[in-house]
């Protein structure tokens, strides 16, 4: 069963302007009219990439790149110059060895757990929602565990979005332990013959023992229900804090076994760069980004359409 793809490029090139301008019109304005593409050029190409949340060797390995590729003078005009930095820019998505497309197969693995994790305020409920409508829209029977029992709004936040998406969820009273809630939702998830089971968590930082230990407690009581699960641990970054985003993942990733990044709010930042760089240092895919805080706002990510998106406004 192939699942449905959200992808709006509208939405996307609307959502990315802010960094289209950090990125490519800032590159434009810096190659026009321009007599002679030399060294000073590149440097100042470089400045702007490094200035726009890529990272300094990724932006030092494509200005390289851009220069290997144009030898000759009648080559650096401003035309070839935007097309190679938006090869490179692909071939850095592409590369990143985990970078495939987020295919997962349903069918083998039934019920399809795929947990939450992240720091307070970064999206992963309205991620957890999106996502539910998502899959709902591709024909799948969704359910959502609600294991943010920390604070009790978080319940009716999520109860909202399961309402919105058209899913089935499972709730406890607030400070209940979060495992029992997981627990629940699973076995219901089995019973029930659900296909796919999205469990949202409280927000919590790395360096928080006792938060991390719960999150362990939660992967073992998925495990005693269902061998093969969780089949997915999705890290969600709020993309709008930039180095930020960077500095979390990289922290997350050692304490915890990550499958794959969500990098939310690239509406209305300037520092959508940053995906490039997240890409680059940590080696997990990324099935979608956040583009709105709608229900629709949740894209499939594609490193083609992403940066097609970057250097095209129309
Ligand atoms: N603009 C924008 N806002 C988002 C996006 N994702 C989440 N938000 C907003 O970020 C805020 C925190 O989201 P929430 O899901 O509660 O974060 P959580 O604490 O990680 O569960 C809410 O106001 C959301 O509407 C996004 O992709 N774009
Ligand atoms: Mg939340």
């Amino acid at each position: 069963m192939s699942i449905f793809k959200n992808i709006n490029i509208d939405k996307l090139k609307s959502g990315l302007s802010k960094t289209r301008s950090a990125i490519f019109n800032r590159i434009s304005e810096a190659i026009t009219g321009k007599v002679k593409l030399d060294e000073e050029v590149f440097s100042e190409l470089e400045e702007i990439l490094i200035t726009s949340d890529i990272g300094v060797d990724l932006s030092l390995n494509i200005i390289e790149e851009v220069k290997k590729k144009l030898v000759t003078e009648s080559q650096r005009n401003e035309e070839t110059i935007h097309k190679v930095m938006k090869d490179s820019l692909i071939e850095v998505l592409n590369r990143t060895t985990n970078l495939t497309d987020f295919e997962p197969d349903f069918e083998k693995f039934k019920p399809f757990v795929i947990l939450v994790v992240g720091v307070n305020g970064v999206g992963k409920t309205t991620t957890i929602g999106k996502m539910a409508h998502n899959f709902y829209r591709s024909g799948q029977k969704v359910i959502i565990g609600a294991a943010d029992t920390f604070r009790a709004a978080a319940n009716e936040q999520l109860e909202v979005w399961a309402k919105r998406a058209n899913v089935s969820i499972v709730q406890k009273v607030s400070g209940s332990d979060p495992s029992s809630v997981v627990y629940e939702t699973v076995k219901k998830a089995i019973d029930e013959k659900i296909d796919i089971v999205l469990i949202d968590t409280a927000g919590r930082l790395h360096t928080k023992t006792n938060l991390m230990e719960e999150l362990s407690k939660i992967k073992r009581v998925i495990k005693k229900l269902l061998d093969h699960a969780p089949n997915e641990t999705f890290l969600v970054v709020d993309g709008s804090t930039g180095q930020n985003a960077i500095q979390q993942a990289k922290s997350f990733a050692k304490s915890v076994d990550l499958t794959g990044l969500i990098i939310t709010k690239l509406d209305g930042t300037a520092k959508g760069g940053i995906v490039f760089q997240i890409a680059k240092e940590l080696q997990l895919k990324i099935p979608y980004i956040g583009v709105g805080e709608g229900i629709n706002d949740l894209q499939n990510f594609d490193s083609k359409l992403f940066v097609n998106s970057l250097v095209e406004s129309n």
